[in-house]
């Protein structure tokens, strides 16, 4: 299928429902015939980036490979989706400018107080009695998109519609 290969890049806090609904997303544009990636913890961090933990300055590096296989995948037709906390604007900046057109971004704005409610993983109640440091939201900063593509705050929506609000908003950059 002729496509504008895209990069839908998900920023926000551990637990905001990023990978939920990038995977839901995924799941509608497969069934419309499009060929995508999906890159998240779970297949980057664990192997072409499992040298690198959470202080800054591997944080930065995550980011930066991430989005250089980002433009490989786009180079080579697929819409990639992207599911990484991507704290920094200054990255996130950069992911942009090297990924150019394709770039979009997609802000899952779930509050910092309902993503701790949720801890879905008790990560959260970790950082606060300080067994995992530098911690996204409590010890560790999240830099506010300025100027997303798509924002969607998860608290809000169940995931169908939030699902249907982003895809419809994806339609707008693809041909
Ligand atoms: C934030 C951490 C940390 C720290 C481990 N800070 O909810 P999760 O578990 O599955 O998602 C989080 C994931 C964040 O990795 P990213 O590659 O997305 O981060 S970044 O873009 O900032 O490089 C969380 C887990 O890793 N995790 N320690 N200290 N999240």
């Amino acid at each position: 299928k002729g496509q504008k290969p895209l990069t839908l890049w998900f920023t926000g806090l551990s637990g905001s429902g990023k990978s939920t609904l990038a995977n839901e997303v995924e799941k509608r544009l497969v069934s419309t015939g499009h060929h995508t990636m999906l890159l998240d913890g779970d297949n980057v961090r664990h192997g072409l980036n499992k040298n690198l933990g959470f202080k800054e300055g591997d944080r930065v590096e995550n980011i930066r490979r991430i989005a250089e296989v980002s433009k490989l995948m786009n180079d080579a037709g697929i819409i990639t989706l992207t599911s990484f906390i991507s704290p920094y604007e200054s990255d996130r900046h950069s992911a942009r400018e090297v990924i150019g057109d394709s770039y979009i971004e997609i802000y899952v704005s779930t509050p910092l107080e309902e993503c701790e409610k949720r801890d879905v993983k008790g990560l959260y109640k970790k950082a606060r009695n300080g067994e995992i440091p530098n911690f996204t939201g409590i010890s560790s900063p999240y830099e506010k998109p300025v100027n997303p593509e798509i924002e969607i705050d998860t608290s809000q929506y169940s995931l169908e519609e939030a699902t249907d609000y982003v895809v419809k908003q994806i339609m707008k950059y693809l041909d």
